[in-house]
């Protein structure tokens, strides 16, 4: 008798494993909980877009675009992201990434995250006024913000980093040649706390899985010039007064979009 409820209470120890349902691998059948959880892994991905005809595509490097009626070539569009944060039906998510995108087109890893109904992405364009005037030698290694090669994109410790960058060239007197010198290089630079824009995009029906998750904004390459004077605003730094860099920064409000 003694032996077979031995057996019994054998046989029913409680199943160990994650028992939360906001969990990757959450074990519907676990009854205790062993610490096992982990969370989908979050990415970040930006795409420069451009409009050409009726048609939106991905901007291509090096190639040849009409920009209000000159012809323009991009070699460059980088830019920071800060402050970058997920409204999900469960919490607030604030990513400590920073972000640099560059034309690299890569995904960047911006934290794990329970499952969830996404409702809002939020960022900042540019680097946080607390951050943006520590040197780069004292930013976090693993951050866009450290060291000092061009990548770093550090203006210098007073002004801090060059929030949004755009490097090309612009065939202002219309023979079909990209002229090399100041006529036609076009390098525009734009930063300064004052510029620091928030960008709040809906995102509607999207869900962060088991699996994980990549979300993609669509940058709008055209829009970013949206009333710019291209040919005399061809070479631009955010301590250029009056500061040119003020006009691209306002159209960046308005140049995200989530890909659906
Ligand atoms: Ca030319």
């Amino acid at each position: 008798m003694c032996a077979i409820a031995l057996i019994t209470l054998n046989s029913c120890q409680e199943r160990e494993g994650c028992t939360d349902p906001n969990a990757v691998n959450y074990d519907v059948l676990a009854q205790s909980e062993d610490n096992s959880c982990t969370f989908p892994n979050v990415q970040l991905r930006f795409v420069p877009t451009i409009v050409v005809g009726e048609d939106t595509g991905r901007l291509g490097f090096g190639q040849d675009y009409d920009i209000n009626g000159l012809n323009v070539r991009f070699d460059q569009i980088r830019f920071y992201v800060d402050d970058i944060i997920l409204v999900t039906s469960k919490e607030n998510f604030e990513s400590e990434t920073i972000v640099l995108a560059t034309e690299a087109d890569k995904s960047h890893d911006i934290g794990k995250l329970k499952v969830a109904d996404l409702q809002e992405l939020k960022f900042s364009v540019g680097v946080n006024s607390t951050r943006n005037h520590i040197a780069p030698e004292l930013q976090p290694m693993n951050s866009p913000l450290f060291g000092n090669d061009s990548s770093s994109q550090n203006w210098d410790e007073d002004d801090g980093y060059i929030f949004f960058k755009i490097e090309g060239a612009v065939d202002v007197n219309g023979d079909g040649v990209y002229e090399q010198d100041m006529s036609e290089i076009m390098s525009i630079h734009c930063g300064l706390d004052d510029n620091l824009k928030t960008v709040t995009l809906p995102v509607t029906e999207q869900s962060i899985d088991r699996v994980g998750y990549e979300l993609t904004v669509e940058v709008d390459v055209r829009g970013i010039f949206t009333d710019y004077d291209l040919p005399n605003k061809l070479f631009t730094r955010p301590d250029t007064i009056p500061q040119p860099g003020i006009e691209i920064m306002n159209n960046v409000e308005n140049i995200f979009s989530i890909k659906e």
